[in-house]
């Protein structure tokens, strides 16, 4: 039987590979299953016309062509869907999966991502068209799931999923995640059109400036409890590690193959344990595997030796998540670190060359009008420590997480697709939450403001302190930028 995994498409284009699918795939591959990977982001299934296209903060954004998409499934002929989706993309993957019944009702579509984790039963009540959901890491579920079709036997006895029996939703029991990563295959790099991922992240710059081209999971899971995170309900609380052996061998096979000199590190959070983190560098040290490196990191884990070993093994980006520059919104929060520590981290961070960036949440729950401007100047404040780069986002109450659970009777809607970043760059920006006491438009200008002021800053501090390589490297991009719009389309 021949399954197919769909990324579904999405009106805003951001080409950048999806791990999950790509490791369900290999998984399945490794099982001797037949399978094949279909990302509708990367093959465009827009409308054609170019008039169309507009380049919004570094995205695409464009209409579906939900036709010629309906057209390609029918010409693949599938006998079993897979389909991953976070939250923003669950109505468009509710779409594809509506095509696939179109095409042939008796396709099983199956549901996965972080998502469906997290809303399990609201996911199968809310859209009708999903047979079977998935909760949690879908390697081994899916594998089952298949085998079981193939064999026409009945899907009740497996761990870990929902599914529709006599117009009810059943569900079995929740199956805990992978125990040896291991274990698993390396991701299926070869089934995604790598080509379409490295043109569009060389031309729009994406990733903060970064080309990283390589992504990269060395360990899942985190055992922190931040109240906005999903994540931890996909991947839990314990953090799982590969070996070290294991992630060097992917990465030297990574680079033999694809050429590939960048890596971005997706692990949540991967200075968690600093003796592993410290045997990785050692490792990428003997190798002389002269990577260049970015990962996020938590400020509190963080400190001299390891931030010296890591630049000398290659690390050059390393991104923190701060969120607030209010002490007691960080405790309201659950994030577990304190403002100190995170001056320290920047300061250490950027001491060692690091290029040093920070992302930031403007709207949490007990924000208040005095505490984002304690966010707003914090930022700016950790300019002369050494930061290079801030995000402001404005929060989303993401469903599954204790914020959601919070302010679940205060949220402006439920329409999925908008539980996507609003930015002060997009014309109809308009979070789906607002703290009691501020707009939705005043949280929009807060952010635009917390970016002007943090540009301001930035440059006025490279001006005064004559940062002559500052300067040549803004010019540089610049050139750079210029270059790949008129040569790479
Ligand atoms: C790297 C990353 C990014 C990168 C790359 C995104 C990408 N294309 O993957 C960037 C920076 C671009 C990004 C952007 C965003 N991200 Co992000 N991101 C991550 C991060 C840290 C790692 C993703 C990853 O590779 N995971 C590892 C793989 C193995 O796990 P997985 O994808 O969940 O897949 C497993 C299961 O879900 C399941 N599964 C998945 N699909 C399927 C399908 C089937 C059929 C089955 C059976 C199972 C299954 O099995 C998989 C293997 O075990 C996660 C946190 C995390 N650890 O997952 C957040 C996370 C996914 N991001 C999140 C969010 C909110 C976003 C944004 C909306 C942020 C924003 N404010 O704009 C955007 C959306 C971008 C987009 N439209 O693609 C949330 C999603 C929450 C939600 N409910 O949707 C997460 C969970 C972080 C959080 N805040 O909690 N992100
Ligand atoms: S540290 Fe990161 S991954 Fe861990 S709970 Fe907090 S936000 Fe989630």
């Amino acid at each position: 039987m021949k399954t197919l995994l769909i990324l579904p498409p999405e009106e805003n284009r951001r080409l950048i590979p999806r791990l999950g699918i790509m490791y369900i795939s290999s998984f399945l591959k490794s099982n001797g299953l037949d399978v094949s990977i279909l990302d509708c982001k990367a093959l465009d299934f827009s409308f054609r016309d170019k008039n169309s296209y507009k380049i919004i903060n570094n995205s695409i954004w464009c209409p579906i062509d939900w036709s010629r998409l309906e057209r390609e499934i029918s010409k693949i002929k599938p006998d079993i869907v897979g389909i991953s989706a976070m939250t923003n993309d669950i109505n468009n993957a509710h779409e594809v999966a509506k095509i696939v019944k179109r095409l042939n009702k008796k396709i099983p579509v199956i549901i996965g991502g972080v998502h469906a984790t997290c809303m399990p039963k609201e996911t199968l009540e809310e859209f009708p068209y999903f047979d079977i959901l998935v909760r949690g890491e879908g390697e081994e579920i899916m594998a089952e799931i298949v085998e079981t079709l193939e064999r026409g036997r009945q899907i009740k006895d497996i761990n870990g999923i929902l599914f529709r029996s006599n117009g009810q939703i059943l569900q079995t029991p929740v199956r805990s995640e992978l125990k040896e990563l291991d274990k698993l295959p390396f991701p299926d790099y070869d089934g995604v059109p790598l080509e379409i991922y490295t043109q569009f992240i060389k031309k729009t710059n994406y990733l903060d400036n970064i080309d990283a081209t390589g992504f990269y999971l060395s360990s899942r899971g985190c055992p922190y409890h931040c109240t906005f995170c999903a994540s931890i309900k996909v991947h839990g609380h314990k953090l799982r590690e590969r070996s070290v052996g294991n992630v060097i061998q992917e990465l030297k096979q990574y680079t033999k193959k694809y050429g590939t000199k960048m890596f971005w590190f997706w692990d949540d959070t991967l200075t968690v344990n600093k003796k592993r983190v410290l045997s990785l560098c050692e490792e990428l040290i003997k190798e002389k595997l002269d990577l260049t490196i970015s990962c996020y990191a938590r400020v509190n884990t963080i400190d001299e030796e390891l931030i010296r070993r890591m630049k000398q093994a290659g690390f050059r980006y390393i991104y923190y998540g701060i969120e607030t520059g209010s002490e007691k919104v960080l405790k309201d929060i659950r994030k577990d670190i304190t403002l100190s520590q995170a001056r320290e981290a920047v300061k250490l961070s950027s001491k060692y060359g690091l290029y040093t960036t920070a992302g930031f949440m403007i709207g949490h729950p007990t924000d208040t009008k005095e505490s984002i401007e304690q966010t707003i100047k914090f930022a700016n404040d950790l300019i002369p420590l050494g930061l290079r780069l801030a995000a402001f986002w404005v929060a989303i109450p993401l469903p599954g997480t204790e914020m959601f659970e919070q302010v679940k009777n205060r949220l402006r809607t439920f329409n999925w697709p908008e539980y996507f970043y609003q930015d002060c760059n997009m014309p109809q920006a308009k979070p789906v939450f607002a703290p009691e006491g501020i707009g939705y438009t005043e949280l929009i200008e807060y952010q635009r403001r917390a970016y002007r002021e943090f540009r301001y800053e930035f440059v006025k501090n490279k001006i005064l302190s004559f940062d002559i390589l500052y300067i040549l490297g803004v010019l540089g991009r610049r050139i750079k930028r210029v270059w790949n719009n008129l040569f790479i389309s």
